[in-house]
Order: C-alpha cells, then structure tokens, then sequence
C-alpha cells in the first residue's frame, strides 16, 4: 500500500505535472486577483480530473479514493485552493454518478466528467452549518416540479458554475425529510449574492445561493425523498478526505520551500540550514506530513472498502491532516522570517488557504463529534 506501482505513480505524476505547468505558476496571481481559471479547470478535464471516481461510462476515470487522494494532495501543490474546487466539483459529480439513475447520469456527468461544466455542493444556509439536518430550504411539489425557496450560504464556485447539488427540506424537521436535488444554473428563481471578501480561497468564488420559487423537474431528484442527508454526507466522507489531502499538499509545497530557502539565508557566520533548532522543526514538520498522509491512505482505503468504521476514520483523518496541514505551512512561514510575511513568497497564501479547511466540509469540532460518538457508541 505505500510503495506505489507504475500505474499509481503516472496517476500521481499526471496531477503533479498538472499542478506545476497550469497552476503554481498562477497561483500567487489568481489570489491576488480573485480570479476563478475555469479556463485552466477545462484543461483538467481530459487528464481525467473532472471524474477522479465517477464510472468510465460518462467519462469518469473510475478511480479508488487512495489514488484520489494522492491526485488531490498533488494538484495542491500547485494551488489548494483550485485542488480544493476541483474536490468539491468531484464530490458532486460521484453524488450523481452514485444516486442517480440513467437518465440523470447521462444527462449531467459527460459534461462534468470533462469539466466542460462546473457543479457546486449546496448543503449550507445562513443559519445552519454545522447542524446541516436543521436545513430550511424548502422544496415544494407542485405537478411534477418542485418550487424551492431558501438560501444557501458559503457556496463554493457558485455564480460561475453550471450544476448545483441541493439539499433541500421536502418532508419532516429532521435528517429524514432532506432530499438532493440538481439545480442546472440557469434555472429561473436561481440568483446569486456577491462574492465573499475572504481570508484565503481567492481563486474560487464564495456565494450565497439564492431561491425565489425556483421550478425545479422532480425528475432533477437524486434518490428518493427523504434520501438527500445521507446522500450528503456519503459525498462528504469523500470530500473530507480529498480536503484533508489538499492540506498535506499545501502543508508538503509549504515545507518544500522552507529547507532550500534556509540553506540560502545566512545568519550569525553559517546557513540557517545548519542550525539543529531549525532542523528539528523541519524534522517534525516531516514527521506531521507524514502521520497525516498516513492516516489519509488509511481512511481512503476503509472507503474503498466500505469498511464499517469508514465514517470515524474519515473524519479522524480531516481533523488530523487539516491541523497538520496548516501547522507545518504556518511553522515554515516563520522559518522564512519576515519574507515569509510577504505575497510573492507564497508562504501566506498557503497558510490563509489552508486555514478554511478546519472549518469547511464539517468543522475540525464537528469531526470530533463524529469521532467521539464512535468511541462511547453514541
Ligand atoms: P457553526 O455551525 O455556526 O459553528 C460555529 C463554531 O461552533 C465552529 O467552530 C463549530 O465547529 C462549533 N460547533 C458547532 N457545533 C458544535 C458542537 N456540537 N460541538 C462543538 N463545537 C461545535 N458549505 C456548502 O454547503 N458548500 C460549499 O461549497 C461550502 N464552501 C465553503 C467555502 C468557504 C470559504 C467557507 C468558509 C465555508 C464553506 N461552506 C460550504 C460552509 C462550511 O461547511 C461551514 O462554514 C461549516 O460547516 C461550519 O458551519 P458554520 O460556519 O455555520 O459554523
Ligand atoms: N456518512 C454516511 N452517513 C452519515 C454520515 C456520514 N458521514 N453522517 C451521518 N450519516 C447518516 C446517519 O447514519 C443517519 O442515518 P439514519 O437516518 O439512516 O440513521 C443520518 O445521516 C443522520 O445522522 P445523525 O443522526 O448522526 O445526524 P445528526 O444531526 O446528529 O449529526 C452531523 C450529523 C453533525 C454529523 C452532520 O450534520 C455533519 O456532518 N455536520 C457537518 C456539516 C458539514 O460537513 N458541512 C459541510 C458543507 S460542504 C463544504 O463545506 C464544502 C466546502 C463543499
């Protein structure tokens, strides 16, 4: 499982090139700007990005979770937050892929799997995050549409993409009255707030997802009614993982500058480098990957298996590599002293990017909630 074989490593290195000719070159760049690459998230889509585990028949690339999030941890080398897009982008095409039925497969994940489109995952609202089965949108049957009405809030991508995965409340208070439906962009009723002034994540769009009696085909429901929470949070164990994976990429890119940049930087008559304070830093900061990296092959491969403790095991691994992620990219910033203060150094950026991803895809204390509740058999 951990010495890779051929076909692992061309996965890994397809996303590694990938990240290094389209993304690390732009990155510092799109932040500064807010500019989402849908031009550049086009070119992912014949490697075999758009649908890392969605089935070959609609042009997915059939993928294990382990190789995912190898692709994952890769691609944020370049950039975590475009990898982090093109995780939830692949979160909702696999909601679809593995809930909906022909007709909804053909219909939607062609263009998904080649990124010709763009999905979001809606699942957030103003008033509720964390506790996601107190959701309020309301979908309302009428004939053989629904009429939705509600906000959603936090939602990645949203106002530039084309497919939004919904949850939405059509039955009972409750995780048992949810359903997921997929709202095409141009839906009428569907609009959008402004883009979130935020601390990091700059190069994707953060938007509030609005519904004024929004005409929605029954047919768009993924599942029965009724399913759309446990559909949710199927796709989320997935996210979790390749989120957790983008924080080890950063965390890696983020430790990859540090030991060149000290070998350089000269201080007190001898490179920093030599300096065994420092070295044990870099040494922990190895060691903290590495764990984390563990984990996450770990967690991947209990849901490739399907394995009973796939849940805990994937939020063990999120809550980990997140915090990993962010400590090593913040302790290599402070390595690089005052430069790593400054833009063009890429160091803050990954820091501010990886910052969201404890609180994002459920909160690093939500994942502990969920790791507790298996401890004392809640
Ligand atoms: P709250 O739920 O209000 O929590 C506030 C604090 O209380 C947190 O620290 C939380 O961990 C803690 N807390 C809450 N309950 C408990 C508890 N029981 N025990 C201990 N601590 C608790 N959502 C989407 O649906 N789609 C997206 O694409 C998306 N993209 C996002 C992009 C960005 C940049 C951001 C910032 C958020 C995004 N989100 C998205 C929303 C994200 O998932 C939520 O922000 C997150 O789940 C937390 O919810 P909340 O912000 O409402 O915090
Ligand atoms: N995988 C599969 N099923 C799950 C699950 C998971 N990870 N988590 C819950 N379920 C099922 C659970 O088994 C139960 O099924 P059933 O009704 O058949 O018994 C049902 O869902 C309800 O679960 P709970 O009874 O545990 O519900 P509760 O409300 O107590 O807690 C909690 C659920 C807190 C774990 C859930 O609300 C949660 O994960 N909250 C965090 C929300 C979140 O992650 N948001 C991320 C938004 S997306 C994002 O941020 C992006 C950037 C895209």
């Amino acid at each position: 499982m951990f010495a890779l074989d051929e076909d692992e490593r061309a996965i890994r290195d397809t996303a590694r090139d990938f990240a290094d000719e389209f993304l690390a070159p732009h990155a510092l760049e799109w932040d500064e700007h807010k500019h989402f690459p849908v031009d550049v998230l086009r070119k992912a889509g014949p490697l075999g990005l758009g649908g890392v585990y969605v089935r070959e028949d609609v042009g997915g690339s059939q993928l294990r979770r382990l190789d995912a999030v190898r692709v994952f941890e890769q691609l944020a080398t370049g950039c975590p937050a475009i990898a982090a897009y093109i995780s939830i982008h692949n979160m909702a095409a696999w909601m679809i892929d593995a809930y909906g039925d022909d007709a909804q497969r053909r219909r939607w994940l062609p263009g998904l799997t080649s990124m010709q489109t763009l999905a979001s995952y809606a699942l957030t609202e103003p008033g509720v995050g964390s506790d996601a089965a107190a959701l309020s949108t309301k979908a309302v049957r009428d004939g053989e549409d629904y009429i939705l009405n509600g906000v959603k809030q936090f939602i990645s991508g949203a106002g530039s993409t084309d497919v939004y995965v919904v949850m939405v409340r059509t039955g009972a208070e409750g995780a048992r009255g949810i359903s997921a439906i997929v709202v095409p962009a141009d839906t009428p009723g569907l609009s959008f707030g402004p883009n979130e002034r935020k601390m990091g994540w700059n190069a994707q769009p953060t938007r509030q997802v609005i519904f004024t009696d929004a005409r929605v085909p029954v047919a768009n429901r993924l599942g029965a009614e009724g399913d759309g929470f446990r559909i949710a949070m199927n796709g989320l164990n997935g996210g979790r993982l390749n989120i957790a994976a983008c924080s080890v990429g950063g965390g890696q890119a983020a430790l990859d500058k540090t030991v060149p940049y000290l070998a350089q930087r000269h201080a007190f008559g001898a490179p920093l480098l030599g300096n065994q304070a420092l070295q044990f830093e870099l040494a922990d900061m190895r060691t903290q990957l590495e764990a984390a990296r563990t984990l996450l092959w770990r967690a991947a491969a209990a849901l490739d298996a399907d394995a009973p403790d796939k849940v805990e095991l994937c939020a063990m691994a999120k809550r980990f590599a997140t915090d990993a992620g962010f400590e090593v990219a913040n302790k290599a910033l402070q390595l690089h002293g005052g430069y790593g203060y400054l833009a063009e150094y890429g160091l803050e950026k990954i820091v501010r990017d990886l910052r969201v991803h404890q609180i994002l895809e459920g909160a690093n204390e939500i994942m502990r909630v969920v790791v507790a509740r298996s401890v004392v058999g809640a």
